[in-house]
């Protein structure tokens, strides 16, 4: 039996090149047998997903950056080769293979844009229906936040309801599953609309554009929090004539060469684009709102780099997300 599972695991994983290990005649052809409908039924998996399928899944369905036969055979994702089955090329990878309904998304969050916004967008350039749940919000003195009201995130605090992100919000409710942290769940509606790269390592690059951006806010933060109106203005100005044009450049230096665009990663647009978009160039973005009116610098910033420049020229283009911007409720923040 052990040999047996040798001789199938050898089958899957590289097309049966290797010596089978049985010696006598009949377990040899059993043994073929069994590899042999292993790989037709791969085949017709594969085949029955590859043309109608994939079509339809781009709309209504998980893409999902895998190859096979690894997506289905975990166990053998160490293996040294994948098996290249006669419709595939060496190295292209199969960007979807599961069709599956559509969870039941909610986003919760408060009546604002805030840390929720990018999701939104991720729902909308993939035209995903989700449920958008906006805890109202009222300040009595406008932008004062010792005076803000919000009964119903109040509530929802007491009943538990925000345990998945420590007593805040957002939270994203799938099929009654929650999960925390605006970051965790754009990577995840990301990994399951497609736009989360092709695979580990592209997703990795896409990860580490996203960091980027967490460092380029935090340095705005520092200027913010500097004590002092005078200081506070001068350090201000310095984050935007000197500290975010420089961290543009770099964060432009860091891209992957070799890339063609429009996007940061090539032709699909991903995580990363829509992230950067919503710090440096969408209406009502990170310094287009009631406490930054900083949207001609931030737009500056990435004058002279290229292909930050298409990208979110290309991000903006996207008709999904003009209609989401242009249809979304007008909010200070
Ligand atoms: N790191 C968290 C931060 C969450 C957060 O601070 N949420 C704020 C709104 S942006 C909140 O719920 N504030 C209400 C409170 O703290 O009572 C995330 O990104 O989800």
């Amino acid at each position: 039996m052990a040999e047996l599972e040798t001789r199938y695991h050898q089958v899957l994983v590289d097309g049966g090149a290797s010596q089978p290990v049985a010696g006598k005649k009949w377990f040899k052809m059993i043994v073929a047998a069994i590899g042999g409908c292993g790989l037709v039924l791969l085949a017709v998996f594969d085949a029955s997903l590859s043309s109608s399928t994939l079509q339809s899944a781009t709309t209504s369905t998980s893409l999902v950056g895998l190859t096979s036969p690894r997506l289905r055979f975990p166990q053998f994702a160490k293996a040294s080769q994948p098996m290249n089955l006669p419709h595939q090329q060496p190295k292209q990878h199969l960007r979807a293979v599961v069709t599956q309904a559509t969870p039941d998304y909610k986003l919760c969050y408060f009546d604002i844009r805030g840390v929720a916004e990018t999701a939104r967008m991720l729902f909308a350039i993939s035209k995903t229906p989700f449920e958008d749940k906006r805890f109202t919000i009222k300040m009595g003195i406008p932008g004062n936040f010792s005076t803000i009201e919000r009964p119903e995130f109040d509530a929802a605090k007491s009943a538990g309801e925000l345990d998945c992100n420590l007593g805040k919000a957002p939270y994203l409710e799938v099929d009654g599953k929650k999960v925390g942290q605006s970051k965790a769940i754009e990577r995840y509606l990301a990994k399951q609309f497609g736009l989360f790269g092709a695979d580990d390592l592209e997703a990795a690059v896409i990860d580490q554009l996203c960091e980027h951006v967490v460092d380029f806010r935090n340095a705005y933060m520092r200027a913010r929090s500097t004590q002092g109106d005078e200081a506070k203005a001068a350090a201000t100005k310095k984050f935007f004539d000197e500290t975010l044009p420089t961290n543009m450049k770099l964060f432009e230096k860091s891209l992957p060469a070799g890339e063609s665009g429009p996007f940061l990663l090539g032709k699909q647009v991903t995580l990363a684009d829509v992230n950067l978009y919503q710090f440096v160039a969408a209406p009502g973005g990170a310094f287009d709102n009631q406490f930054s009116n900083n949207k001609e610098e931030a737009k500056a910033s990435f004058e002279n780099c290229p292909r930050i420049k298409a990208a979110m020229e290309a991000v903006a283009a996207i008709p999904e997300l003009k209609a989401h911007i242009a249809e979304r409720p007008e909010r200070p923040f």
